[in-house]
């Protein structure tokens, strides 16, 4: 087979990327290892920054978004029992949407296979070959039939375990990692949500996060230890930490009982890959950079990096040659590095350390009680969640 952009992954990279390409008359497939209901019932991420939400409704796939997704404009810090609300959009003038990552797959899916656009789920043996020639090609087997696909550009969107970044050379790539000492067991449960906005609170006992799905959905998380055993979290101990950790000293717990419906724990650490491009083969999201989701950062990046991307193709398949291409990486990197130290930043505040000394405690509570007690402060933490200007250009 031939086609001009081979997909690797269809996640909110391979996806967003192959949906630009077919408005752009540029033919793509994606290929993807799992099952489409695997893909479209996968419990991520939830939280869109307004340029992921603009570039969805931009681009036709924003109506449920719309119809659904959940406007937030602030959020709470709650620390030493006290709640204090980051005003957001009064002071960015930008809102954040609630609407989880599934469910912008399940638009993009429909999309596609509305467009007739190719979509082969559960491919197997993925290998890229020819990177640093012009003609690359991907070798899979679908359905037990081996498959080849001739392309001029391979987008590697397979995310932290894929075999794209695998792909490149040992030498090549530089890698920047962090793996925190501790994790997050994270919970979906058929409750109301805690309350009307996100809650981030930071106790001595540990992070936990107040967000929700729906008016009927909520999401919890809790910090936990990295190599946490879920089976020895009852509901009840999960519910009486949540509470504990999100209480405030007045009102108490703001936390909803229900019925558990997931429950996962997710690894912390911060990680980057440069170059993301080797000869034709370009990385885009998780594939080349995770960020802990304290920040939510995580989709929001792998769609800023496709808006790049997706440039860069046009402006080569329209005969402007490979400039733009040739500069994706350093672009795409200057933002990552800005979300990773947000996202560090966030997640140094409010989670807390092992064998962390009084001196550390102390100052991390004075930064919390300063970014709630300056503009200057609230708006460097705003600006960065609800998501810096990408530049395309
Ligand atoms: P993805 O990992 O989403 O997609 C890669 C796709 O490639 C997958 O569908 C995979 O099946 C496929 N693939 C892998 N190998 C392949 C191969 N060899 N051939 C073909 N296909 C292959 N971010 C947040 O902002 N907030 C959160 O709360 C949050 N929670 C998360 C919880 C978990 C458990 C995980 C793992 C991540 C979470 N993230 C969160 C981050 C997450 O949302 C990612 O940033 C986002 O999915 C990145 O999208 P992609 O780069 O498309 O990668
Ligand atoms: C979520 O709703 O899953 C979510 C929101 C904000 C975060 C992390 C996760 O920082």
């Amino acid at each position: 087979m031939r086609t001009q952009v081979g997909i690797v992954g269809a996640g909110p990279a391979g996806l967003l990327l192959g949906h630009l390409l077919h408005r752009a008359g540029i033919e793509s497939v994606v290929l993807e290892s799992r099952s489409r209901t695997h893909v479209e019932e996968r419990i991520r991420a939830g939280l869109l920054e307004q340029g992921t939400v603009d570039v969805l409704t931009e681009t036709g796939v924003g109506d449920r978004l719309h119809r659904e997704g959940l406007v937030h404009e602030g959020l709470e810090l709650r620390f030493d029992g006290e709640g204090h609300r980051i005003p957001l959009t009064s002071l960015t003038g930008r809102r954040v949407t609630i609407y989880g990552q599934q469910e912008v797959l399940k638009d993009l899916i429909a999309a596609r296979l509305g467009a007739g656009a190719p979509l082969q789920f559960e491919v197997e043996q993925v290998a890229l070959h020819d990177l640093e020639s012009d003609y690359p090609s991907i070798t899979y087997v679908h359905e037990g039939a081996a498959q080849t696909l001739h392309c001029d550009v391979i987008a590697g969107c397979d995310g932290f375990h894929g075999i794209c970044r695998e792909s490149i050379p040992a030498g090549v790539l530089r890698a920047y990692e962090r793996v925190y000492p501790f994790a997050w067991l994270g919970i979906l449960a058929a409750a109301p949500p805690a309350s009307p906005e996100l809650i981030y609170a930071r106790h001595e006992r540990g992070f936990a996060l107040a967000t929700m799905r729906s008016e009927t959905l909520s999401r919890l998380y809790l910090q936990c230890r990295p190599e946490e055993d879920l089976a020895a979290w009852s509901d009840d101990r999960i519910w009486a930490e949540l509470h504990a950790r999100l209480a405030h000293r007045d009102l108490g717990s703001p936390v909803k009982e229900g019925k558990i419906l997931q429950r996962g724990v997710t690894a912390m650490r911060s990680f980057v890959v440069e170059p993301m491009r080797f000869g034709r083969l370009f990385l885009a999201g998780d594939a080349a950079h995770i960020v802990p989701p304290t920040g939510a950062k995580g989709m929001n990046l792998a769609v800023a990096d496709i808006r790049v991307l997706a440039h860069a193709l046009q402006a080569f398949y329209r005969g402007r040659g490979m400039g733009l291409l040739e500069a994706y990486s350093a672009k795409a990197l200057a933002r990552v590095w800005k979300a990773q130290r947000f996202s560090w930043w966030m997640t140094s505040l409010l989670h807390s350390f092992d064998g962390e000394d009084p001196f550390e405690h102390k100052v991390q509570v004075a930064e919390l009680d300063y970014i709630c007690g300056s503009a200057a402060g609230a708006m460097t933490l705003a600006e960065n969640y609800v998501g810096l200007p990408l530049a395309l250009g």
